[in-house]
């Protein structure tokens, strides 16, 4: 008896452990996307290998940061798809230009590749560079982080840079107007939703109704001991099977009546569009005067440095410097040719990230051999150091060369690089 009561004791005070332990988690669990709302769509948590060797973004920009709703923003910029695109993602020939946020709080009103409305998927071409803009409308208040986002079919979506957007006003307010083909304006908001609303809460009931029943009715475990008893034919009654019966046939006339009743109301109708565009224009870059050739790197993890030896060709007209080095959304600036802070995210931004072994700029005809420096504690917390950690340990992003006239020149540099774990090593 008193090991009987011993045991209880002992079981109702785990119970009230677990029970505290439950509570914790669930405040855990509450609190913590409060803490950490800039990783919640888990954009760090792509491998660094894939985010900074798929699509090379630039020249991001959201035309606001604060909104209200049923107001319009534009969310514009470049992007380079890097050659070396890695061989364990699929190539970019089904690639769909999207927004990355939490839920729809900013509609996609319009997206266009070049100057072509891309509604639906297209082509990209590796080692080209598009220009593409979003026109975004805004729908629920708050405060959230907006990227622009590329889903390649194979590949997964590719995010890019992130910015917080403020949005102000009532949701309840938003609207959603659109001409149809005859001239009638409606609200996409709220066009059609009792239907929608009826249609599938009818399925779901009928649904229900129908699993329920054969739960009711004798339960799995008793069936299964009916069958091994060799009473399989007498698991369905005559009655059911008949029932079961118009129950089908009451099905089949609803999907028919819907249908034609779908057809007569709505005679005009277009189904979705859901083919493939095919060559859409990159842009027209012209030919590159300058090009760097990787001689190797290495990755110090204790520094969060990524040092890359280049043989760097100039055989255009101007001097130029190395001004800057953009991967997975990130910008590291060499503050000698960026005296100013560019408008970016400040989480994205290393404004003194850059550093040249030297940086005399690289006259007409020049071939130069040179280190590129990139240190950042941005390089880790976005969590490009796991680069040391992937199995294609392989770098990849933009090198961006300035010239006097202000011309600027972007030049893919990549390849493998020596992870190293102890500071001061050098390349
Ligand atoms: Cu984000």
């Amino acid at each position: 008896m008193t090991i009987f009561f011993g045991k209880l004791a002992e079981f109702a005070r785990g119970r009230a452990r677990a029970l505290a332990f439950g509570l914790a988690a669930a405040i855990v669990a509450t609190t913590l996307p409060a803490a950490t709302p800039a990783s919640a769509h888990g954009e760090r948590s792509q491998q660094a290998f894939l985010r900074m060797r798929t699509l090379n973004w630039y020249d991001v920009k959201w035309s606001k940061t604060e909104v209200n709703v049923n107001e319009e923003m534009v969310l514009s910029g470049k992007v380079h798809v890097f050659s070396g695109w890695p061989q364990a993602v699929a190539k970019p020939d089904v690639a769909f230009l999207n927004v990355g946020e939490p839920g729809p709080v900013l509609i996609r009103k319009g997206a266009y590749v070049g100057d072509v409305p891309a509604p639906r998927s297209f082509t990209l071409q590796v080692g080209k560079d598009y220009e593409y803009k979003l026109v975004l409308k805004a729908r629920r208040q708050g405060r959230f982080h907006v990227h622009v986002q590329i889903n390649v079919e194979g590949g997964g979506p590719i995010v890019g840079p992130g910015e917080w957007i403020t949005i102000k006003g009532d949701m309840n307010n938003f609207t959603n107007p659109v001409t149809l083909l005859d001239g009638t304006t409606i609200d996409l908001e709220t066009y059609g939703i009792t239907w929608v609303y009826t249609y599938h809460f009818l399925w779901m009931a009928a649904a229900a109704v129908w699993i329920l029943y054969w739960f009711m009715t004798k339960g799995i475990i008793a069936r299964y001991w009916w069958v091994k008893a060799g009473k399989a034919n007498e698991l369905i009654t005559v009655n059911e099977k008949k029932f079961g019966g118009l129950w089908l046939a009451g099905t089949m006339l609803a999907v028919i009546f819907g249908y034609a009743w779908a057809n007569s109301a709505f005679p005009r109708t277009l189904p979705m569009q859901a083919g493939l565009l095919k060559g859409i224009d990159p842009i027209p870059l012209p030919p590159q005067t300058v090009t760097a050739q990787f001689k190797g790197g290495s990755y110090t993890v204790p520094g969060r440095e990524l040092a890359v030896k280049l043989v760097i060709t100039n055989s255009g007209t101007e001097p130029v410097k190395v001004g800057e080095f953009t991967t997975a959304g990130l910008r590291f600036l060499n503050p000698e040719v960026f005296t100013t802070r560019p408008q970016f995210p400040d989480y994205l931004l290393a404004d003194r990230g850059l550093s040249v072994s030297d940086p005399t700029p690289i006259g007409p005809g020049e071939t130069r051999e040179l280190t590129v420096l990139v240190q950042d504690a941005r390089f880790d917390i976005e969590r490009l150091s796991d680069l040391a950690y992937d199995t294609d340990s392989q770098f990849g992003g933009l090198l961006f060369f300035f010239a006097p006239s202000g011309a600027r020149q972007g030049v893919e540099i990549g390849g493998p690089v020596i992870p190293r774990f102890q500071a001061g090593a050098t390349l």
